[in-house]
């Protein structure tokens, strides 16, 4: 879609004005253009014809001219001239952590680094660090950065795969002959970041469909496109390209072959040996006795031939599932979900009203939501001061009277500060319905001053007042490494303070991971899912966080947000009251 198109262009635009070391003011606009391009549901091309751009926050008279042009010309002035001065992989630089604007423009000014394989040339050659106003730390640190990017390189995080993949397969849904299309391999597992889209279809003519698929509108490359597959790319940010592989497969095998490209490789291996110690044989168009299919059309049929429960895909990674493979309870699902405890409004760094995010959380079918807004320190997000604190807290209790349905709690997400106390003194704490306490500053290992993270969220933990910790390794996926956190020690002070843990369901979050997630189920915690959202439209967030909560075994039980309000405020209070 156009919008996506246009939000990366102002994305390019605000990098390459950062590494031009352009004003700060310039910079921040074109972001927030980029950001509700991003997040409008409408399409721009609409809103152009009908002269209305400047209707959308953060689209000035500048920016919609910009806009239009592009419409108009398929060109932009703007970037076509900054593009022009800087050589273009420069900007990619700036995704490493701890290389900003102005390093890279030096290293791009001094040693003439064009690309990430010079930036790593200039680091080993001892070069960088020999430059004025860097030191062994910081190149020492981009070096990490850099191994750090690479670890995930190529992979697409599941909140952006998700929608795509569901896109595409709506599509091929839509084909001529198409029976039956569904989402298999990591996607459907829930892993939180991809490696390429896999789709089964069940289809009348085969060719066709693969032929169809490989002219989608979107696709950038056909990378194979046989009988009975199809294998195309499709563009993504930075001139990365994500694979999608579309295979159509006969009804009869159709439930082997969505077991088999599910995976994971490891539980298929077990599964395997499963079938091979009853003398059987297990691949994508069934389980085989000698010639004869004895299971195939359906997943269920696979597994109860092998003396399985069906498994849920989330749990299909070799990690104990097959060894015990009955719950005690199902897996938390969407349905369970009641409330959202952490969102964003405009009065610090989120671009929707608290009555927005009301009537929207009230339209999704929850009972209560908590407004958490940032906290005085956070100044860069807008954090609150008190006064402010207490003006949005009143504002939040109007709404609460003024929208029905749906129950508003008044919250905050208040810093950790890096001495581990808290951002707000108690008397106001005190005064909230619900606090996620969060670290934002001096993340790095061990922080950046005396107190290392974990002392700093066990500190926290400690304040009766704090119901949750936001986001607890910090990490963001594909971009920053979590927090060195001694997992088994918070979760341990979290069950004895009574104190959530939280699955933040953004996209570039899902902390805490599957891994732990896990390891708080088993010590018997409980957890929140909260999308942390900033505009409505990411309130939908909340199923990547249960998908995350599914992957780490849990059940409604162990998430606090599925319980209804008047449990739920029992939980809080226990934990003040204590
Ligand atoms: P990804 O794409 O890297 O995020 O991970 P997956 O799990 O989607 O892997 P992918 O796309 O390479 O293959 C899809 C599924 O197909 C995989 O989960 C299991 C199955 N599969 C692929 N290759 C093999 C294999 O060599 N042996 C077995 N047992 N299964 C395989
Ligand atoms: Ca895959
Ligand atoms: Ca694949
Ligand atoms: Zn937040």
């Amino acid at each position: 879609m156009i919008n996506a198109e246009l939000a990366r262009m102002f994305e390019r635009v605000a990098d390459l004005l950062e590494i031009a070391g352009e004003d700060t003011f310039r910079v921040s606009s074109y972001r927030r253009a980029s950001r509700t391009l991003r997040d409008v549901a409408v399409d721009v091309g609409v809103l152009a014809a009908e002269g209305r751009l400047t209707e959308l926050p953060g689209v000035g008279k500048g920016t919609a001219q910009r806009i239009q042009q592009y419409l108009e010309t398929g060109r932009m002035d703007v970037l076509e001239e900054l593009s022009a001065k800087f050589p273009p992989d420069l900007p990619s630089l700036l995704e490493i952590q701890g290389m900003g604007p102005k390093k890279v423009a030096l290293v791009h000014k001094k040693l003439g680094v064009k690309n990430l394989d010079d930036l790593k040339r200039v680091i080993a050659s001892g070069e960088m660090a020999a430059l004025a106003g860097l030191g062994d730390a910081s190149v020492k640190k981009i070096a990490e950065g850099i191994a750090f990017l690479e670890s995930g390189a190529g992979r697409t995080p599941l909140g952006i795969a998700l929608p795509i993949a569901e896109a595409f397969a709506e599509r091929v849904r839509a084909m001529k002959g198409v029976r039956r299309v569904e989402i298999a391999g990591s996607l459907r597992r829930g892993v939180e970041t991809i490696g390429d889209i896999d789709l089964l279809c069940d289809a009348a003519n085969s060719e066709l469909v693969v032929t169809a698929f490989t002219k989608l509108e979107g696709v950038k490359r056909v990378l194979a496109a046989g009988g009975t597959k199809g294998s195309v790319t499709i563009e993504m940010e930075a001139g990365r390209e994500l694979q999608i592989d579309l295979r159509v497969v006969e009804k009869e095998a159709f439930g082997a072959a969505w077991q088999y490209f599910t995976g994971s490789k490891e539980h298929n291996v077990r599964l395997r040996e499963r079938a091979v110690a009853k003398k059987w044989r297990l691949n994508e168009y069934g389980l085989y006795d000698g010639q004869t299919r004895i299971a195939g059309r359906d997943e269920e049929g696979i597994y109860q031939k092998l003396g399985l429960p069906w498994i849920e895909p989330e749990l299909r990674e070799d990690r104990g599932e097959l060894e015990n493979p009955h719950l005690e309870e199902p897996l938390v699902t969407l349905d369970d979900i009641r409330g959202d405890l952490h969102m964003h409004t405009t009065a610090s760094d989120g671009r929707s009203t608290i009555e927005e995010m009301a009537r929207a959380a009230k339209a999704l079918g929850y009972e209560y939501i908590a407004i958490c807004d940032h906290s005085k320190s956070a100044v860069i997000a807008n954090g609150l001061s008190v006064e402010r604190l207490k003006e949005h807290h009143a504002a939040i209790r109007a709404v609460n009277k003024r929208v029905k349905g749906i129950t508003v709690l008044a919250g905050c997400e208040c810093d950790i500060l890096s001495n581990g106390t808290l951002d707000y003194p108690d008397e106001i704490l005190a005064e909230c319905d619900w606090v996620v306490a969060s670290i934002h500053s001096a993340m790095g290992p061990g922080g950046s001053g005396k107190h290392t993270p974990t002392e700093r969220t066990l500190a926290a933990m400690r304040s009766r007042y704090v119901s949750a910790i936001g986001h607890p390794t910090g990490r963001l996926i594909n971009r920053r490494a979590p927090s060195e956190l001694d997992m088994k020690v918070v979760i341990e002070e979290a069950r004895r303070t009574g104190t959530l843990l939280e699955i933040n369901a953004s996209w570039q979050r899902l902390d805490l991971n599957d891994v732990y997630v896990r390891q708080a189920v088993e010590a018997g915690l409980m957890l929140t899912i909260d999308t942390d959202a900033h505009h409505i439209d990411q309130l939908g967030a909340m199923r990547l966080g249960v998908l995350t909560a599914r992957r780490g075994w849990a059940g409604k039980k162990n998430i606090l947000n599925c319980l209804p309000l008047v449990a739920f405020r029992k939980r809080i209070a226990a934990k003040r009251e204590a």
